[in-house]
This record gives C-alpha cells, sequence and structure tokens, in this order.
C-alpha cells in the first residue's frame, strides 16, 4: 500500500447498511486478516498468561506439599519451574505488543482511507447540499466522528476478541481445575451481560445528543472565525461570547450526563464482578478444606479468577464505548448516503468547445431548498461572441440566472438551449471546463498569487500567459509591487487585498483559463470608475469571439452591450440595446437618468472646486 493511493480505492457507499455493526465490519475490508492475526497473537498471549497460572499450582503443590511433579530432583525442578515463568512472560508480552501494533496499525489506515474518502466524497456534493450544511457541522463529522471510529477499531474491535478468547481460555483452565469451580465462577455473567445491554441504550442517546451539540459548538466558532470583521464592527463581542457560553455549556451538561451515566455504570458492574469473586474464593476454600482440590490449585484459581472477571467487567465497557463508535458510523453515514453530482455523465454531442449559441426558452427556477419562483418564464437568444448585460434591482435574479449555466442549479421548467441542445444533456465538467465566472465574492485560497492565477489550469502555463491575464484584470502592476511579486502570499500569511484587487486576482484567474463563455458577475463593482474602463478595455479586446454575460449596475458597464436584461423579481421587463431603451418609458430609462444626473452633479462639483 503506498500513501498516494487514489481517494476512492475503497468505495465507502458499500458500507452503508441499516445495520450499523455489519457497517462497521464491512469498512474493516481488507483488513479483515490483520484483525483475525492480532486475534490470534492475543490468544497466544492469553493463554501464556493462563498457564503462568497453572505452573504457579505445580509451584505451590512443589514447595508446600514438598512433591516433585516431574521427573528429576526437587532443584532442578524449581528451576524448570523458573524458567517456565520467564519464557511465558516473555510470549505474554511479546505476544501482546505484536497483536495492539496489528490492532492500530488497521485502525489507522482504515480511517485514513474513511477521511480521504469522506474529502472526496464532500467534494462531489450539491451546491445544493452545501448552502444547507453547516461547514462547521462537516468539520465536526470529518474530525471527531472519524476519530470515535477510529477508537471503535483500535479497542473496541480488538477488544471483542480478546475479552471472548480470554473468557474461553481461562474458563477451560477453571475447569481444568474444578469443574463445580468453573460453573460457580460465572453465575454472574447473565445479570453483567443485561445490565450493559441496557446501559449501551442510554449511552446511544447521550452520546448522540452529546455529538450533536459539540458540531454546534464547532459551528458557532468557525462562523464566528469567518465573520470575525462583523462581530467587532458591530462590537458585538459579548453577544458573541454568550452565544459561545451557552453553547459550551449545553455541551458540558451533555457530556456531564455521560459521565454520569458511566461513573454510574462502572462501579456498578465492580460491584457484581466483586460479588462474583467473593463467591469464587469462599467457593474455593471450602473445596480446599474439603481436599477436593489441591493447596496450590487455590491461588492459581485466584490468579484465573481475575482474568475470569475481567472480560467480563470490560465487556460492558466494549458495550458502552461501542455505542459512541455507532453514533458515528451513523452520522458519518449521512455524508456518504449524499447522492453525488454527476460530472461527466450526459448524453449531448460534443466535439470541441462550444461555440456558445444560448437560447433562453421560458425558463423559471425555484431553489431546491423551496421557496417562491427566484425566474419566472425568462426568455432571450444570444449569439455566439455576443455579450449580454444583466442590470436589475438587488435580488432579482441575476446571479440565479447565470449560475444555471454551468448547471450548479437545475432550471425547473422550460429550456436552455446551448448550440442548440438542452443544457440539461451536458455533462456538467464539460460546462464547468467551457464556462469560466468570476464571482460576485470571489474566493481566493491562501497560496500565491500565482496558483490562484493558474488555479483553473494547473502548473504548466508561462509567465508570460499569467501576466497577460493579469494585464487584462489591470492587476499587474499592483502584483509587482508586493515584495515578492507573483510569489506573494494571499491571507493569513501574506497581503491582504482590497476588495478590488481580489476581484481583479479572480478576473485573471477566469481570463487565463480561456473560456468559451464568460460570466463576469459583478466583476467590477469593487473598481473605481477609471479602473473599470481600463479592465473594459482589455476585456473588449479579449471577449471577441467569446459569448459574455456581464452583470453590472453601472449603465457605463452595460451600455455596449449587445443585448441588455433588465430585470425585476425574477422577471425580464425589459430588452434590447442601450439605444432602444434609453427611448422607451421603463426601468432602465430611470435608472440612465439617475446615473447620468449624478454623474452631472459630480462633475459640476469638481468643476467648482
Ligand atoms: P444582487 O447580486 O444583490 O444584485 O442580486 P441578484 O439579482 O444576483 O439576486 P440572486 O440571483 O442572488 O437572488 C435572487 C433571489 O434568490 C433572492 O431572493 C435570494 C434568493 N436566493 C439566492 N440564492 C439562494 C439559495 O441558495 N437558496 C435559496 N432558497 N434562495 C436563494
Ligand atoms: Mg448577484
Amino acid at each position: 500500500m503506498t500513501n498516494n493511493e487514489p481517494a476512492n480505492y475503497f468505495d465507502f457507499r458499500k458500507t452503508l447498511s441499516k445495520n450499523k455493526l455489519a457497517g462497521m465490519l464491512r469498512m474493516m475490508t481488507g483488513y479483515r486478516m490483520t484483525y483475525l492475526a492480532a486475534n490470534a497473537t492475543l490468544a497466544i498471549s492469553a493463554t501464556a498468561k493462563t498457564l503462568t497460572y497453572l505452573l504457579l499450582r505445580n509451584f505451590a503443590d512443589t514447595v508446600v506439599g514438598n512433591t516433585v511433579p516431574f521427573a528429576g530432583s526437587f532443584s532442578r525442578t524449581l528451576i524448570l519451574i523458573a524458567l517456565g515463568f520467564v519464557g511465558l512472560a516473555m510470549v505474554e508480552g511479546g505476544f501482546a505488543y505484536l497483536s495492539s501494533r496489528m490492532a492500530s496499525y488497521s485502525a489507522e489506515n482504515i480511517t485514513r482511507r474513511l477521511r480521504n474518502f469522506l474529502f472526496d466524497q464532500i467534494q462531489r456534493l450539491s451546491f445544493a447540499y452545501h448552502s444547507k450544511t453547516p461547514t462547521g457541522d462537516l468539520i465536526e463529522r470529518v474530525t471527531s466522528d472519524v476519530d470515535s471510529v477510529r477508537a471503535f477499531f483500535n479497542d473496541q474491535a480488538i477488544g471483542v476478541g480478546r475479552i471472548i478468547l480470554l473468557f474461553i481460555i481461562n474458563f477451560i483452565a477453571i475447569w481444568i481445575l474444578s469443574w463445580k469451580l468453573a460453573l460457580v465462577s460465572i453465575v454472574a455473567v447473565p445479570v453483567i451481560v443485561l445490565v450493559s445491554m441496557w446501559f449501551f441504550k442510554k449511552v446511544t442517546k447521550a452520546y448522540e445528543a452529546y455529538q450533536e451539540q459539540e458540531a454546534k459548538l464547532t459551528t458557532t466558532l468557525q462562523e464566528n472565525l469567518t465573520g470575525v470583521r462583523v462581530v467587532k464592527a458591530f462590537a458585538r463581542q459579548n453577544y458573541e461570547i454568550d452565544k459561545f457560553e451557552t453553547d459550551n455549556w449545553g455541551k458540558f451538561l451533555r457530556g456531564r450526563t455521560l459521565v454520569k451515566m458511566q461513573s454510574f455504570f462502572w462501579p456498578l458492574s465492580d460491584l457484581l464482578c466483586g460479588f462474583q469473586m467473593l463467591a469464587g474464593f469462599i467457593y474455593a476454600g471450602i473445596l480446599a478444606v474439603h481436599g477436593e482440590i489441591t493447596i496450590g490449585t487455590y491461588p492459581a484459581y485466584v490468579g484465573l479468577v481475575v482474568w475470569l472477571i475481567w472480560p467480563m467487567r470490560n465487556l460492558g465497557r466494549i458495550i458502552v464505548n461501542t455505542s459512541t463508535g455507532l453514533v458515528s458510523y451513523d452520522r458519518l453515514m449521512e455524508i456518504v448516503k449524499q447522492e453525488r453530482e454527476p460530472l461527466t455523465t450526459g448524453t449531448a454531442k460534443v466535439n470541441g468547445p462550444v461555440r456558445g449559441d444560448i437560447i433562453f426558452e421560458k425558463v423559471s427556477f425555484q431553489y431546491e431548498d423551496g421557496g417562491s419562483e427566484v425566474l419566472k418564464e425568462v426568455s432571450f437568444h444570444i449569439h455566439p461572441g455576443q455579450v449580454v448585460a444583466l442590470l436589475g434591482s438587488t435580488g432579482s435574479g441575476k446571479t440565479t440566472l447565470v449560475n444555471l449555466l454551468p448547471r450548479f442549479h437545475e432550471y425547473t421548467d422550460g429550456h436552455i438551449l446551448l448550440d442548440g441542445q438542452e443544457l440539461k444533456e451536458y455533462p456538467r465538467e464539460f460546462l464547468r471546463k467551457q464556462i469560466g465566472i468570476v464571482e460576485q465574492e470571489p474566493f481566493l485560497f491562501s497560496r500565491s498569487i500565482r496558483e490562484n492565477i493558474t488555479y483553473g489550469v494547473g502548473h504548466n502555463v508561462s509567465q508570460e500567459e499569467i501576466e497577460k491575464a493579469a494585464r487584462a484584470a489591470a492587476i499587474h502592476e499592483v502584483i509587482l509591487s508586493f515584495p515578492e511579486g507573483y510569489n506573494t502570499l494571499v491571507g493569513e500569511k501574506g497581503v491582504t487585498l482590497s476588495g478590488g484587487q481580489k476581484q481583479r486576482v479572480a478576473v485573471a484567474r477566469t481570463l487565463l483559463k480561456d473560456p468559451r463563455i464568460l460570466i463576469l458577475d459583478d466583476s467590477t463593482s469593487s473598481v473605481d470608475t477609471e479602473t473599470e474602463s481600463e479592465i473594459r478595455n482589455a476585456l473588449n479586446g479579449l471577449m471577441g469571439n467569446r459569448t459574455t454575460f456581464i452583470i453590472a449596475h453601472r449603465i457605463q458597464s452595460v451600455m455596449k452591450a449587445d443585448l441588455i436584461l433588465v430585470m425585476d423579481k425574477g422577471c425580464v421587463i425589459q430588452m434590447g440595446r442601450h439605444e432602444e431603451l434609453v427611448e422607451q418609458e421603463g426601468m432602465y430609462r430611470q435608472i440612465y437618468d439617475i446615473q447620468t444626473r449624478i454623474d452631472e452633479e459630480l462633475e459640476e462639483e469638481i468643476a467648482s472646486a
């Protein structure tokens, strides 16, 4: 096995099961033999320990009873017994070590590939899933829940085998000493099992509640860190601290319930085990007094019975701890069972890049999580290489409309035709390679500026190409002014970019991808008018042969478009070229009038100053 095994090497969707324990067993695929070997070595180790006590009987009988059980002299017998003790101790320790090595090797590997799979899976889930799942909750599952599954494989999976083995081996050993003693030594077993099962149910519930609360706490923390600026700007630290303390208190309470249960369970099971042991000791004493067992048998029994009771005590512990593993299994399976967004399937015939002819035919759309229609019967036609501009009040559905093109969401009604074929028939991955989006709120990774710009294309691009894209986005000079130029890190460890700089890096990133369809969602909103016209001029040169969507609030940004869509509440209320629209009564004229008036007033003020 190598470290670069593909993440989907083992498909955890195969481990989905109603029966959680069966699911956990399926997760062990590939490591079952190691677990068997771990149990076998444990059996050897346990047998060595048991033999030690049987040897103890011989020792006691030899010394106390002054008999010689083996052939030869008294001193030779003692030396043999001493060597036996040392040998057995070495076997016991050595094999116990081997066993726990194998168990933790398997547990670490199972959880490593589980973590890889989960990451892979999360990458492939739909936008809808991500927008309804809190990030903190996902983080909690991938870290804390994976860890309790690891604990299950490390401790409980091997522990069950150990308990059964120890129980059987020591039971047989005691049976060899005296069958009556053996039977008396296990009368409490059914009671302990019943009590453990009862606790199992209780602890499962309590642990579920505990994990949920912990996820809530993680979400609170994660949101707070992401929104730290808002918190400070509104001076809401105290409110946030209170919120965190409340959540943390909730976690404390649930943790306390859990601990209370366990601290009630352990003494109870200890008490039961104690009575069991006492009964054995007394009965063994009676048997010894009546001469039914030898004197040496008594200390041997005392040693053995401890290792018979130990598994009984730990059975409870394991049953209770297993419940935490099972709860986490369930929480992980909620991620595993999510439908992946198919990326490569689609019946559309594609040969080479798309041309970029786009027809919207009465397209309506409603978000998956319900609510009213966000787009209503939107229709328009845009030819390859044309520029379409979307203008409209905030919340009118502009971002939603362009997000339909890469199939981030599926339109609910009507048709979108790309080069004459239904959009839904194109594989998502193909579309996303053909379409470049500069998002409304672009996200940059905490990596170097170069890595951010080349994010869509990989590392095999020349510095010239990178610079060409950066120039077009009017960011090249800015980057050069940073201490390490294109190698400057963005974010926490490097420079903090302004909103406009971020937008321009994002524009460069998309341009480098050289998409056939370019979408600029408000991409110059944080840029001053001068820089905007600079970018627009550079883009005009680049747009040439690609279909382009521009979302903007300034008339200036949309004036030159081949088609302007004016949107309001999900509907296209006006459509046409700038010259036509300014002639019409309507929203476009209103916006135009307001903006030119503001511009004129501004110019007057500047002139008078
Ligand atoms: P903007 O960027 O402020 O100028 O506004 P638009 O035109 O880009 O608006 P858009 O498309 O982001 O939102 C249109 C409506 O859809 C608005 O009422 C909010 C709603 N909406 C946006 N994203 C989601 C979403 O993920 N789920 C749901 N249920 N509604 C959403
Ligand atoms: Mg928007």
